[in-house]
């Protein structure tokens, strides 16, 4: 069993609530992309799709994904990705971007979100990038500015 970085950079000063556990996502976490079908589409991902991605995601030492374990059924009840982008701009600085925040439909109005939110925020100024961004639906952003962003840019995409 490996872990995608090291628990080590998890931020000690989030408080995280009794009976549950925040930790890095691990090769063997296959119930994490049940979780992420609450979100949107996944697919269809065999174990072994799961473990080339994981390894592709921990070579490049700049994905860190954390989950958030209930204790009692040792299952995944929330996700959130800090992806960090490197860059020539900014004294060859690094830019943060936060992905796929998702909590259990069981759990949702326990504060899990912004839980996730406040930790991933901690460890992006840990690495110290000079910018964290994020997309989410419109509905979302009372939620997110709650947590220090402010719309600025507009967001554009093209899909396939
Ligand atoms: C949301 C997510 C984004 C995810 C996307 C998936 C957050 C803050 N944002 O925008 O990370 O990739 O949903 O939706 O979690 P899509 O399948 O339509 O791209």
């Amino acid at each position: 069993m490996a872990s995608l970085f090291d628990d080590l950079l998890l931020p000690t000063n989030v408080p995280i609530p009794d009976g549950f556990s925040l930790r890095a996502l691990r090769n063997d976490d296959f119930g994490y992309l049940e979780l992420l079908k609450q979100l949107t589409s996944v697919g269809f991902i065999n174990q072994l799709v799961f473990r080339k991605r994981f390894d592709a995601m921990k070579k490049a030492k700049s994905y860190y994904i954390v989950v958030l374990e209930e204790v009692q059924s040792s299952k995944i009840v929330g996700a959130a990705t800090l992806l960090i982008e490197f860059k020539f701009i900014h004294e060859a600085g690094t830019r943060g971007r936060i992905e796929d925040v998702v909590v259990d439909e069981r759990m949702r109005g326990k504060k899990l979100g912004g839980l996730l939110n406040q930790v991933l925020v901690e460890m992006a100024k840990t690495i110290g990038v000079y910018k964290l961004s994020l997309e989410c639906k419109t509905e979302l952003i009372p939620f997110y500015q709650k947590f220090g962003y402010q719309k600025n840019l507009h967001f554009l995409d093209q899909r396939f």
